[in-house]
């Protein structure tokens, strides 16, 4: 792959890292993620400006046709019992796909159809995700280290966060007693 400037990209396949001018990143924060985990009041008593994850990204050309690629760096650690997570979305271009491709750690991508119930996939080192249109996605780490997924995506997908609002995604990820547990929201 080779980077607009003409010089060469490398992704460490083991960290997600990027090596190429103009990587950019979006960090993000335990103040970001207001009314994202069940217990809400648990994630405020947690440090504002702890990292829950980062993404970084290579500059893409920003247009139709064109493919955004990054990594998401998702760091281990729960609020109150439940598992960190990304706040996750729709595309606003409900039609528009995405790859992912779990490098590193342990954990579990949601994955919400518009009109068909959740279902999950194991993430873990070498795991390829397809999501397909119509389709939100959270990444969930529920292991003890970084969980690091490459994603690849369309540039004309956007995100759409508001509408998975105010229920969010109907399958929750615990630590009940040391074991891993799926649970359906609201139920
Ligand atoms: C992946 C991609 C990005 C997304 C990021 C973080 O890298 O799906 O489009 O922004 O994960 O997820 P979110 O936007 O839900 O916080
Ligand atoms: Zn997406």
């Amino acid at each position: 792959m080779t980077a607009s400037s003409g010089l060469p990209v490398r992704v460490d396949l083991l960290t997600g890292h990027f090596d190429a001018i103009n990587v950019q990143h979006k960090s993000t924060c335990m103040r970001d993620l207001q009314g994202v985990f069940s217990d809400d009041a648990a994630r405020k008593a947690l440090p504002e400006d702890f990292e829950v994850y980062h993404v970084e990204m290579l500059a893409s050309p920003q247009q139709e046709g064109e493919l955004h690629t990054g990594t998401t760096h998702l760091m281990p650690g729960k609020v109150a019992d439940e598992f960190f997570m990304t706040r996750g979305h729709f595309h606003q271009r409900r039609e528009q796909a995405e790859f992912y491709f779990g490098l590193r750690g342990e954990g579990i991508l949601l994955l919400q159809p518009e009109n068909a119930p959740a279902y999950t996939e194991q993430v873990f080192a070498g795991s390829v995700h397809h999501i397909p249109s119509f389709t939100a996605h959270r990444l969930v780490n529920t292991g003890h280290d970084v969980l690091s997924a490459l994603a690849v995506w369309p540039v004309i997908a956007g995100h759409d966060y508001q509408s998975l609002q105010p229920d969010g995604f109907r399958i929750r990820v615990f630590d009940r007693d040391g074991k891993v547990s799926l649970e359906v929201a609201g139920v």
